[in-house]
């Protein structure tokens, strides 16, 4: 059965919780979150690194113990260690760690001290204004509480486009596997590349005789079969995503293709066109009266209804169809453009690796240059970098590019906005370095006001580049700071200052929408990795399928080009 590093990561993580809430060992805590990190942030499926006989135990943090453990996860689909602890731990206080800011050492305050242990009994106690009465805790920390009972309802459901992923692509496999199985597409938000799924929507065709429908609600990682019917299934897989199976005729896949991709949105202001053409469009064809005229392959609907292909990306009904009428549709930036990435840390700060290790990496995966931006002092808890350590640095960063050819590594830092809005390192040493990134780590809940003048202050330094993950939200698990994107991208751009579209899939800071925004303006974007590890390279992918939502072309993106050329354009005057 095909178990997936979500699934892995996941019970490691519930592990450390329920350890915490039981009082256990830091270091043991520690050691388990850390192992889920390193398994979610695999590019590959451990189980598929286990069947190809390779050694977990070599992972940073993954010793024979935890490799072990990775094992019995992927062997028997669960931990002993993790059944054994659940049951020792009362019910609904599992779920109740989950709430951003309260946390498995919150949970054990609140239940020692008031016997609370469900949600509904959380939110009473919320608002009878029990918890603020609670040492450590206050009003802030209640309304919070409260909040994010809220808030939790709202978005449980959609997953992390880079979970579905994995997901996506075994059952693909299995599908395609099957007797009489033709074509294999998943459609739906999954192929518009949106940061989040809310279901899987999968088209095939395929023989008559196939027996596809059977196989696929039988399929391992099935949990429960919602529909099972000659057409169309429903599934619920065991990481809790819904899946949706549709059998359609060769004739119409084109059509179906195209309805089911969506948006929408999308598909109503298309069809709106098509009606203006005495035309009838849905999922099995375009129609004139009674006769079909398109519908095998999506490029032939789009000529039936006088339209170029928009890209899946595009279709959200956010101009795409007036700009493909006018046929000034975005010629869309892809991976091979991207020449370097401007986002590393590494064993001086938080990395996982050391600098040479990041620099071959980036090397081998063909890149020209790779930027070093390890943290600045201010976040001590990684042992942010001071001058002098910088400089150190900085020295070895020359050292090593008279040593490797192929790969130019640029000398940087993720420097730390600070409260004020000034950095956090002197003056000089940010004049020497050829990349300065500033972002935000501290202080997320100043006003709108004040957060904006902060980040445009830190844009007047005459050193600054780049702003880091530009609204500081993490997908699903914490909202973006509230800050005016109109007034810090016109500031950017009077100041020749830049915008991030961090590609770690649990940031995708800019958004689609705030890259559209920035192409308007005429504001160039960094698609970065905000790498960790030489594996994170990876996911520039993720990074450059939010930059097409965001319509940026080639030009708009600073990394697509040579260093020569970047460097002129990071030149502030
Ligand atoms: P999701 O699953 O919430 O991430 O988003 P989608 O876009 O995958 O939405 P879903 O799964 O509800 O439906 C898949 C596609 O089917 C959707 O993008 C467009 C098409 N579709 C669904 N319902 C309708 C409808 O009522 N009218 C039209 N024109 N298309 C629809
Ligand atoms: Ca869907
Ligand atoms: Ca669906
Ligand atoms: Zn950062």
């Amino acid at each position: 059965m095909p178990i997936h590093n979500k699934q892995v990561a996941e019970q490691f993580n519930r592990l450390a919780d329920l350890l915490e809430i039981q009082g256990a060992n830091t270091f043991r805590v520690r050691a388990y979150r850390n192992a889920a990190q390193t398994v979610e942030s695999l590019p590959r499926d451990a189980q598929e690194m286990l069947e190809d006989g390779e050694d977990l135990s070599e992972l940073p943090g993954i010793g024979d113990d935890l490799a072990g453990k990775i094992k019995e996860i992927v062997n028997n689909g669960e931990l002993t260690l993790l059944k054994e602890t659940e049951e020792e731990t009362t019910a609904e206080l599992g779920e109740m760690m989950k709430l951003p800011g309260v946390g498995p050492k919150r949970v054990k305050a609140i239940h020692d001290a008031l016997g609370v242990e469900s949600m509904d009994q959380l939110r009473a106690a919320a608002e009878n204004h029990e918890i603020r009465e609670l040492e450590g805790f206050g009003k802030k920390t209640e309304d919070m509480i409260l909040r994010e009972i809220d808030r939790r309802k709202d978005h449980t459901e959609r997953t992390k486009l880079s979970a579905v992923d994995p997901i996506a692509r075994s059952l693909e496999n299995h599908l395609s596997g099957i007797d009489g199985v033709k074509k294999v597409v998943v459609a739906g938000s999954y192929r518009r590349r949106k940061e989040t799924v809310g279901d899987l929507d999968i088209l095939i065709t395929c023989r008559n005789d196939s027996p596809v429908m059977d196989r696929f609600v039988g399929y391992d990682e099935v949990e429960e079969v919602v529909e099972h019917g000659k057409t169309r299934s429903m599934v619920i897989l065991q990481s809790g995503l819904q899946v949706d199976l549709r059998v359609v005729p060769e004739v119409c896949y084109g059509a179906a293709l195209y309805y089911f991709t969506g948006s929408k949105a999308h598909n109503i202001a298309v069809r709106r066109i098509a009606q203006g053409k005495k035309l009838k469009i849905n999922e099995y064809g375009v129609f004139r009266g009674d006769d079909r005229i398109a519908g095998a392959t999506e490029e032939e609907v789009f000529e039936e209804v006088g339209l170029p292909f928009i890209p899946p990306e595009l279709r959200e009904n956010r101009g795409e169809v007036e700009a493909a009428k006018a046929d000034k549709l975005p010629k869309l930036v892809r991976l091979e453009d991207l020449r370097g990435n401007l986002h590393a840390h590494t064993k001086d700060s938080d990395g996982k690796y050391t600098l040479r290790e990041m620099a071959e990496a980036a090397k081998k995966s063909g890149l020209e240059y790779l930027a070093i931006t390890d943290h600045s002092k201010a976040v001590a808890a990684v042992k942010g970098l001071d001058e002098k350590r910088l400089r150190q640095q900085m020295e070895r960063i020359d050292a090593l590019n008279d040593e490797l050819g192929g790969i130019r590594i640029l000398k940087g830092i993720e420097v730390d906005i600070l409260e004020d809005g000034s950095l956090d390192l002197d003056d000089d040493v940010l004049g020497e370095l050829d990349l300065v990134v500033g972002s935000i780590h501290s202080k997320f809940d100043l006003s709108k006001k004040k957060q904006t003048e902060r980040v445009i202050r830190a844009m007047d330094h005459p050193s600054f580049h780049i702003l880091g993950h530009p609204t500081g939200r993490l997908i699903n698990e914490r909202e973006a700071y509230e800050i005016d994107m109109e007034r810090i991208m016109d500031a950017a751009l009077e100041r020749g200052c830049y915008m991030e579209l961090n590609a770690q899939p649990d940031r995708l800071d800019l958004n689609d929408a705030h890259c559209k925004l920035a192409r308007e303006k005429g504001l160039k974007v960094a698609i970065s990795v905000d790498a960790h590890a030489t594996t994170d390279l990876e996911f520039l992918r993720f990074g450059i399928d939010q930059a097409r939502r965001g319509w940026l072309e080639a030009d708009d993106v600073l990394n697509t080009r040579k260093w020569g050329d970047l460097k002129r354009l990071l030149k502030r005057d």
